[in-house]
């Protein structure tokens, strides 16, 4: 499958490489376009029947995950490794790209029930790597802002290192960072996305409206980014490379 080529491949300016490096994050602009959206929305309503594999649904829950869906979706597969934003990735990470992770995230309308929101935290935080090299790219596919739970991120956080986490509750997945301040708001058009460090603290609040609020997220890591117990990401389930190579590899495969 090829993506409609309707968005030129773009470098990031200086600037917000800069910001990226500074403050942990920065807007990438438009990454899809609007055809590509259409069929993106498809498959997020096609998988919100289907818990998958790393997936915990959670009774009573007003926010729904779908996760490493590439395997299984065309489309989703050739935006995640050939969309317009991997040069600008390439940007902020250098020339060697490891795909690593996808994630539909939709938020329904929450009323006031306060189970549509997901708390202050670090991707690191959950996924025990302990370096800011590792880049999640999120993506609207609805218009987003502070009524129906965009992404906050919290400019400056990922200098703090990876932070410890709590569980919010017992008979919940989630964790959470203690965070004074209220952080930026991701305020996006449908296709368009921010991109933020695995040490960047983000969350989103709850969806108001009576529409649901349909995120989309890809993370992208250097070969080198190894979890706390050494593992590199490259090596996980469903990862791989989309950019340039991994470095020579230096333990000798295992013969017989
Ligand atoms: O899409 C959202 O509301 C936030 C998702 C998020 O932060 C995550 O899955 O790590």
């Amino acid at each position: 499958m090829n993506l409609p080529r309707s968005l030129p491949v773009t470098h990031l300016p200086a600037q917000a490489i800069a910001q990226y490096r500074d403050d942990g994050w920065c807007l990438l602009g438009r990454i899809i376009d609007d055809a590509t959206i259409a069929a993106i929305r498809s498959e997020e309503q096609r998988f919100r029947g289907f818990e998958m594999e790393y997936d915990q649904d959670v009774p009573g829950a007003k926010t729904l995950f779908r996760s490493q869906v590439h395997p299984f979706s065309a489309i989703v597969r050739e935006v995640v490794t050939n969309g317009p934003h991997l040069s600008m990735i390439q940007d902020l990470l250098g020339p060697d790209l490891v795909f690593t992770y996808t994630q539909f995230v939709t938020k329904f309308p929450d009323g006031d029930s306060r189970r549509s929101d997901f708390p202050w935290h670090q991707d690191h935080g959950y996924g025990g790597v302990p370096t800011a090299d590792q880049t999640t790219v999120w993506v609207a596919l609805d218009d987003v802002d502070e009524r129906n739970g965009c992404v906050y991120v919290m400019p400056g956080s990922h200098r703090q290192g990876l932070l410890p986490h709590t569980k919010v509750r017992e008979d919940s997945w989630h964790m959470e960072v203690p965070v004074a301040g209220d952080g930026i708001p991701a305020i996006l058009k449908a296709g368009e996305a921010v991109a933020f460090t695995g040490l960047t603290l983000h969350r989103s609040l709850l969806n108001h409206t009576d529409r649901p609020r349909r995120g989309f997220f890809m993370q992208y890591a250097t070969p080198q980014t190894r979890r706390l117990d050494g593992t590199p990401l490259w090596q996980q389930r469903y990862a791989q490379v989309v950019r340039g190579q991994l470095p020579p590899l230096v333990k000798p495969p295992r013969v017989g």
